[in-house]
C-alpha cells in the first residue's frame, strides 16, 4: 500500500508524565494506523494513487465525488498526525532566541501570550479537531483551528504549517477525561521547538 504508518522518533512512553505511554501507543499504531488504511483503500486503484498527500490535501476539489470525503478525512488524519509526531519531544526543549521568537514577539507580545491564545482557540474547538500556528507568505503568524482532520492547508495551500495540536478525545481522554484546558497546559512541555523553528524557516 501506498501510505505507510511513520515510525515514532522516540518511544510511546518518552512523553511522560504529560502525554501516557498508553494513549501514545493506541494514538499511534490504532488510529493513525486506521487513517492509513482507509485513505490507501480510498485511492487505490484511482488517478491518485500516485499523488503526494500535500497535492491530495491541496487539491481537495480535484478529487472525484465519491472518494472526496474519505480523502479529505483520512488524508488529513494521515498528514495532521503524521506532523504531530515530530512536533512533540521527550522532556520539550526551549524556544531559542531566533526568528521564530522576533515573529512571536512581533505578533503575539509574547510566548506566553501566543500560548494563551492558542489554548483558548484550541480549547474552544467544538468537537474534535486541531490548534494550529500557521505562518503566512510574509512570515505573519497566525492561530487557528480547524474540525475533524481538516488542516488549514485545505483552504489556503500558501499556508505554512508551524505548530499543531490535536484536540480529539482520543488524544487526552485516558489521563485528562474532559479536561481539555490541562492537557493543552501540560502539551507545551513537550513541544518540540528545534522542529517547530524549523517549520517556520
Ligand atoms: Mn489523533
Amino acid at each position: 500500500m501506498k501510505f505507510t504508518l511513520p515510525k515514532l522518533p522516540y518511544d510511546y512512553d518518552a512523553l511522560e508524565p504529560h502525554i501516557d505511554t498508553k494513549t501514545m501507543e493506541i494514538h499511534h499504531t490504532k488510529h493513525h494506523q486506521a487513517y492509513i488504511d482507509k485513505l490507501n483503500a480510498a485511492i487505490d486503484g484511482t488517478d491518485l494513487a500516485d499523488s503526494s498527500i500535500e497535492d491530495l490535501l491541496t487539491g481537495l476539489v480535484e478529487v472525484p465525488d465519491d472518494i472526496r470525503m474519505a480523502v479529505r478525512n483520512h488524508g488529513g488524519g494521515y498528514y495532521n498526525h503524521m506532523l504531530l509526531w515530530t512536533m512533540m519531544t521527550p522532556n520539550g526543549s526551549e524556544l531559542s532566541d531566533g526568528e521564530l521568537k522576533k515573529a512571536i514577539d512581533r505578533d503575539f507580545g509574547s510566548l506566553d501570550k501566543l500560548q494563551e491564545e492558542f489554548n483558548n482557540e484550541a480549547g474552544s474547538q467544538f468537537g474534535s479537531g486541531w490548534g494550529w500556528l500557521v505562518a503566512d507568505e510574509a512570515g505573519k503568524l497566525k492561530i487557528m483551528k480547524t474540525s475533524n482532520q481538516d488542516n488549514p492547508i485545505m483552504e489556503d495551500s500558501s499556508l505554512k504549517l508551524i505548530l499543531g495540536v490535536d484536540v480529539w478525545e482520543h488524544a487526552y481522554y485516558l489521563k485528562y477525561q474532559n479536561r481539555r484546558p490541562d492537557y493543552l497546559t501540560a502539551w507545551w512541555n513537550v513541544v518540540n521547538w528545534e522542529q517547530v523553528e524549523k517549520n517556520y524557516k
